[in-house]
């Protein structure tokens, strides 16, 4: 076995922080020794890394990628191996992808379609959750044995998209009632979708097609609608436990803050897009350029603070993890099948190398603590969705899963700066951040170290995962 010994930097966990040193045996961390311990009673490491100055923290979780998804007549552009690999570039040690139900298919086939994708193709983990784009009697029971046999133990729903993954709301109220009795945890894709369509028909038809009418015909008001009309489903389910993906808007936030002190199981996820970018600023940009920035939920207008509302979310566990929805798309053959039709714009923008960074920044902003950084992007969502302990903590018997930052350190993102996922453009053009990925081990083997990826594809493993551990 290859011992490696962390040496001299500030292990940071959501609850604190203290000087210690990580001794790795294999592909496992054994302890956490006192400063110089290691030497005293004798240990000599095959390996050293010294982190002198850095801060040492638990490898990124990010619980919402979209690899090489078939979205509006193309694909996510990252395949399981270059987003994987971007992913390593940010620190990020799992990734949780979404396998896909579509409406008339077996719940299995797209689950089996999802394994073939990824297998042996990843440079870090990978589970997956599953999109149920068609509930009836044979996707319910797919779903219960997914949970008892598969390691899947959540499932998402959409609001939105009809004709594609929609949901109706009896179609949602009996997956959540099976989730109920399973054990699983219900994601929910919040927009109205039917009503959505209605405006972006209306917008279209007074020609309005410019990528800024993307979020114009999605506005807040449709999120918080849906937002509130999901918690009371799984309510009614029974507090069935529901997590709202990709939250942007403040009035999506306060209907999930109620429900919280009202007691009910639901939590939040948002997304560094909606944390940093705006209608004003990017969507609603000259010409296409706007394309890069149309997602689903949209980019909202920095005149209605959302922005502070969800940053002030994140510091009050109104919101419970930052995920990216990584579903990146080129320019390219891809945004561009939408000139001309903004409803026709792939939905989706490309961070998975760069939430760790991002919200990082966030910190040196005073937005929120470094605990609350490795809580929200490391240890809540390996909690939330089955993959602790083993992931999302530095602690004896955990998966070797480690970033080693450099506080001092500074990244530029940029397409011909750092960018490492498969897209011809960045959506992150121009942002500075005050700190730099250092090294990055899974399962202790080192993946990035000297501005290197030193990883591989095909060593990344599947992991089935358990039951969420914010059941009540
Ligand atoms: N939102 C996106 O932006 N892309 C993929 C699917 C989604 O819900
Ligand atoms: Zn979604
Ligand atoms: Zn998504």
């Amino acid at each position: 076995m290859t011992t490696t010994l962390i040496k001299g930097g500030t292990v940071v966990s959501a609850t604190g922080r203290s000087a210690a040193d990580v001794l790795i045996d294999g592909e496992t961390i054994v302890a956490l020794l006192a400063p110089g311990q290691a030497e005293a009673i004798g240990i000599a490491p095959v390996r050293t890394i010294d982190a002198t100055g850095k801060n040492v923290v638990p490898g990124g979780v990010d619980v919402h990628t979209h690899m090489e998804l078939p979205f509006g007549g193309t694909a996510a552009s990252d395949t399981f191996e270059t987003g994987t690999t971007a992913a390593a570039w940010g620190g990020v040690t799992t990734i949780v992808d979404f396998a896909v139900q579509r409406t008339g298919e077996r719940v299995q086939d797209g689950l089996a379609e999802w394994h073939a994708k990824a297998d042996g193709n990843c440079a870090i983990d990978y589970g997956f959750h599953m999109i149920i784009g068609g509930v009836d009697d044979d996707a319910l029971k797919a779903m219960t044995y997914l949970v008892d046999n598969e390691g899947i133990t959540s499932f998402k729903l959409f609001m939105a998209y009809p004709g594609v993954f929609y949901s109706d709301d009896g179609q949602i109220l009996r997956a959540m009632q099976n989730a109920g009795e399973s054990g699983a945890v219900m994601m929910m894709h919040a927009e109205n979708g039917i009503a959505i369509d209605v405006l972006i028909a209306q917008a279209l038809a007074r020609g309005e097609t410019d990528p800024k009418y993307h979020s114009i015909t999605r506005p807040a008001e449709l999120e918080g609608e849906a937002t509130n009309r999901a918690i009371q489903l799984a309510k009614v389910a029974g507090n069935v436990p529901l997590y709202i993906v990709h939250m942007s808007a403040s009035e999506a936030l306060r209907e999930l803050a109620e429900a919280r002190h009202r007691g009910q199981n639901v939590f939040g996820e948002t997304c560094p897009q909606y944390l940093y970018l705006s209608l004003e600023d990017h969507l609603a940009q000259p010409g296409f350029e706007g394309a890069k920035w149309v997602c689903s939920t949209p980019l909202r207008t920095k005149h209605e603070h959302h922005q502070d509302d969800l940053w002030k979310g994140l510091r009050m566990d109104e919101l419970a993890v930052v995920s990216t929805d990584h579903c990146p798309f080129c320019m390219k053959e891809q945004k561009e099948l939408g000139l001309g039709d903004f409803s026709k714009i792939p939905n989706g923008i490309g961070s998975v190398e760069h939430r760790m960074e991002l919200l990082y920044q966030g910190v040196v902003d005073g937005k929120i603590s470094l605990e609350r950084w490795v809580e929200t992007c490391c240890t809540t969502p390996a909690r939330m969705f089955g993959l602790y302990p083993a992931k999302g903590v530095i602690a004896p018997g955990a998966d070797a899963d480690i970033l080693i930052w450099d506080p001092n350190g500074h990244t530029s993102i940029g397409f011909e700066k750092k960018h490492h996922m498969n897209m011809d453009h960045s959506a992150w053009e121009g942002f500075e951040i005050d700190g730099k990925v250092d090294t990055v081990l899974s399962r202790g083997r080192v993946v990035v170290e000297n501005d290197q990826f030193t990883g591989a594809k095909g060593h990344g493993k599947y992991i089935k995962r358990g039951l969420s551990q914010y059941l009540v």
